[in-house]
């Protein structure tokens, strides 16, 4: 994205304002949905703005269903979502992609192969497809990525795919963030221990196996279905379907999305919905306000600074809880974390 409308350190004037961008937004315009997932991404630079926006965005929000896609490199995630978006356009949904990538703190180049899989979609106006760095600090995932959604939420998106590679963390993490989590496994990629590795077999709402086309794929349904059948659920709860699909065909992708609107429906009819999206804020108010915190304690300075508070702990001047009660008062007497 070239588009940024930065504001220079000399304070000039902005192009565009945040009120303009959100109406445009709100009207559906790509360019001005792409600018605030820009401001977004710049986040700490430009918190004034960023608050701005975020205020503006909040009464709009609610309507989209996020729909968190994840599986390990290679498995076919770009593929499976470029299907998915064709099929949910037939259906007449306007729908959001949030490619996040959790490795990097730099978006666009390393996706620029999604760009080509997902070109499809390039020119049709009920699509928006936008590549993200998730940062490697600071609550990385759920710091940047709920903001995202909120202004593709606000946007009128009727579904939200969020692609996330799945290493260590980021499936756990992309499943706190998802109404929906669709685990994608494919065969030849020993795919059945790293699940068990990874915890998945906690966090699908839905499993597919992809490449359906290839050797081994009943075998990884197979074991797939041997380890769910293992895991302890309440006779109440969701019981995650395995799905096959050819994601290159779109083959088998319409009974993912006939899942996906079967689990929309558990998820109102259950109350579960309520649940997640209570958790999901929970966790990004938490993650928002440890991030202010860290940051107005890094600007401390003299008596209560954390580096001087460290000091006196290192030379035994303080013991580690009065150097955490003195860093607390001196929050409260800078007026708090505002
Ligand atoms: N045979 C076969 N190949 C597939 C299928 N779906 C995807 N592929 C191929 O698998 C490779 C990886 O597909 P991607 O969609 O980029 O996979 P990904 O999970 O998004 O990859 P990363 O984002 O790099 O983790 C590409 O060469 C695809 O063409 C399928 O259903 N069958
Ligand atoms: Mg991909």
């Amino acid at each position: 994205m070239t588009e940024h409308d930065r504001t220079t350190s000399g304070g000039r004037r902005r192009q565009v304002s945040v009120p303009d961008l959100v109406a445009g937004a709100r009207r559906g315009e790509a360019r001005s949905v792409g600018r605030l997932i820009s401001l977004v991404e710049d986040g700490v630079r430009r918190t004034a703005e960023l608050r701005e926006a975020m205020a503006a965005l909040a009464p709009h929000t609610g309507h989209a269903h996020v729909v968190g896609i994840t599986g390990a490199p290679g498995v076919g995630k770009s593929t499976s979502t470029s299907a998915l978006v064709a099929e949910l356009r037939r259906a007449g949904q306007r729908v959001g992609v949030l490619a996040v990538d959790p490795s990097s703190p730099f978006s666009g180049g390393a996706l620029l192969g999604d760009r080509v899989r997902m070109g499809d979609h390039a020119t049709d106006p009920g699509v928006y497809i936008r590549s993200m760095a998730s940062r490697g600090h600071l609550g990385g995932l759920s710091w940047s990525t709920p903001q995202a959604l909120r202004v593709l939420d606000a946007a009128g998106f009727d579904t939200v795919l969020v692609e996330t590679v799945g290493v260590g963390q980021s499936e756990v993490e992309v499943a706190g963030l998802a109404d929906t989590t669709v685990v994608l496994l494919a065969p030849g990629m020993g795919d059945g221990i790293q699940a068990a590795k990874a915890g998945i077999l906690e966090v699908g709402d839905l499993y597919v196996v992809n490449k359906a086309d290839r050797d081994g794929a009943h075998q990884v349904r197979r074991e797939l279905r041997g380890m769910l059948a293992l895991a302890d659920r309440p006779a109440d709860a969701w019981r995650p379907p395995i799905l096959a699909t050819t994601a290159q065909t779109g083959e088998g992708v319409g009974e993912v999305v006939a899942a996906l609107v079967e689990h929309r429906e558990w998820l109102d009819s259950s109350g579960q919905r309520a649940v997640r999206r209570r958790r999901r804020a929970r966790e990004e108010v938490e993650a928002l306000a440890m991030t202010e915190l860290r940051r107005t304690w890094a600007g401390f300075s003299g008596a209560a600074g954390l580096d001087d508070l460290a000091d006196d702990v290192v030379a035994g001047r303080r013991d580690p809880y009065a150097a955490a009660d003195a860093l607390l008062a001196a929050t409260d007497d800078a007026g708090g974390p505002s």
